[in-house]
């Protein structure tokens, strides 16, 4: 082995590497190199190992070279990786493009069915006056559903409301919330402020004011020395709460079992603002509600002494309050469950 021998084969070595590291198309292959020639047990170390075959003054020369070769092929190495991964770089960003400027995917969102939300409304205003939310079965029994509230079995009033029973002697689906009322007062000591909405059951032919399932919402306070003056303020104030603080309000006489006296309440109409037009009947006035005083039967039916005890009642349907504020004409579409009606809800 001498000088010329040892340098032709180093930079034989040189060229084989470095079109290896040229054609290398991932940075592993470049590792796998590196290690091939460079590494410990390398090519380069293997052709050094003829060094000791030459004459010692021609040894630094060959030293010289396999230095060169070995930083022509670190610098070759390191170029190829930075340019790899510069692509793949690249290849990723590519693969892996968001799109910031598409447009989002709505996510559909739920709301309160209009009756719920104008349950919700109503003890809302309500809860201003101290009233509170109570829950009530809608299976009841006959005698808490009608005879503790003055309607006899042979009362006329039954006929209005003719009654979906359940196949166990006796009970029934309650057709109003009032039963209900009968509960609270047998289980909370006055004074009493209670707020009952719920759902009721008639068996009724379903036309646009009517359904067989409806919800209502009735409010009962009972106090010593609860008057007739103090039904009629908080009743305006709900109104204002409800439809506006300059409305005008009125009471009519009424007709409830369960109630003596008894009112109808009113308020100016919504659409003409009591001029009269198609909306109201040409009368001006919206009836929104009817009320009374507890008829002292009932009051004595729920555990209390009318002669000490007196109280108020009123009960409106949800769906009639929202219909009223929104000039809905046909309860039958709270029923339904049409999303182009409820979606005017959101
Ligand atoms: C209506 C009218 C009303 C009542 C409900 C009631 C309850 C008890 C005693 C006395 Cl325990 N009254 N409730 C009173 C008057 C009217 O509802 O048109 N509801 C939709």
């Amino acid at each position: 082995m001498d000088l010329a021998n040892l340098s032709g084969e180093l930079y034989a070595l040189r060229d084989t590497a470095l079109s290896a590291i040229a054609a290398a198309s991932d940075p592993a292959r470049l590792e796998g190199l590196q290690v091939q020639y460079l590494g410990k047990k390398g090519e380069l170390t293997a052709v050094l190992r003829g060094i000791g075959g030459l004459p010692a003054e021609d040894r630094p020369r060959v030293g010289a070279i396999a230095n060169e070769v070995r930083i022509a092929l670190e610098a070759a190495i390191a170029e190829g990786t930075e340019v790899l991964g510069r692509a793949q770089l690249a290849t990723r960003l590519r693969a892996e493009a968001v799109d910031v400027t598409a447009p989002g995917r709505p996510i559909r969102r739920g709301a309160l069915h209009p009756s719920i939300e104008a349950m919700q409304e109503i003890a809302a205003i309500f809860a201003q006056f101290g009233f509170v939310v109570y829950e009530s079965p809608e299976v009841e029994d006959d005698a808490t559903n009608f005879q503790m509230l003055n309607i006899a079995p042979d009362h006329p009033a039954r006929d209005l409301w003719d009654t979906l029973y359940v196949d166990i002697e006796g009970y029934l689906l309650r057709t109003h919330t009032s039963p209900g009322q009968i509960h609270v007062m047998r289980s909370t000591p006055p004074p009493i402020r209670a707020l009952l909405p719920g759902r009721c059951f008639r068996y009724e032919a379903v036309d646009a004011s009517h359904g067989f399932e409806f919800f209502q919402v009735e409010g009962l306070m009972v106090d010593r020395g609860t008057t007739m003056a103090d039904l009629k303020g908080l009743l305006d104030q709900f109104a204002k709460a409800m439809f506006g603080a300059g409305k005008r309000t009125r009471f009519r006489p009424g007709y409830y079992p369960f109630t003596e006296p008894s009112v109808a309440f009113d308020v100016e109409c919504l659409v003409c603002g009591g001029g009269g037009c198609p909306a109201c009947g040409r009368s001006g006035w919206m009836t929104i509600l009817g009320a009374g005083m507890v008829h002292p039967v009932v009051l004595r039916n729920g555990g209390l002494d009318p002669e000490v005890y007196q109280g108020f009642a009123f009960g409106m349907g949800p769906e009639r309050i929202k219909m009223l504020r929104h000039g809905i004409t046909d309860l039958r579409l709270f029923m339904e469950n049409d999303l182009r009606f409820l979606e005017q809800f959101p």
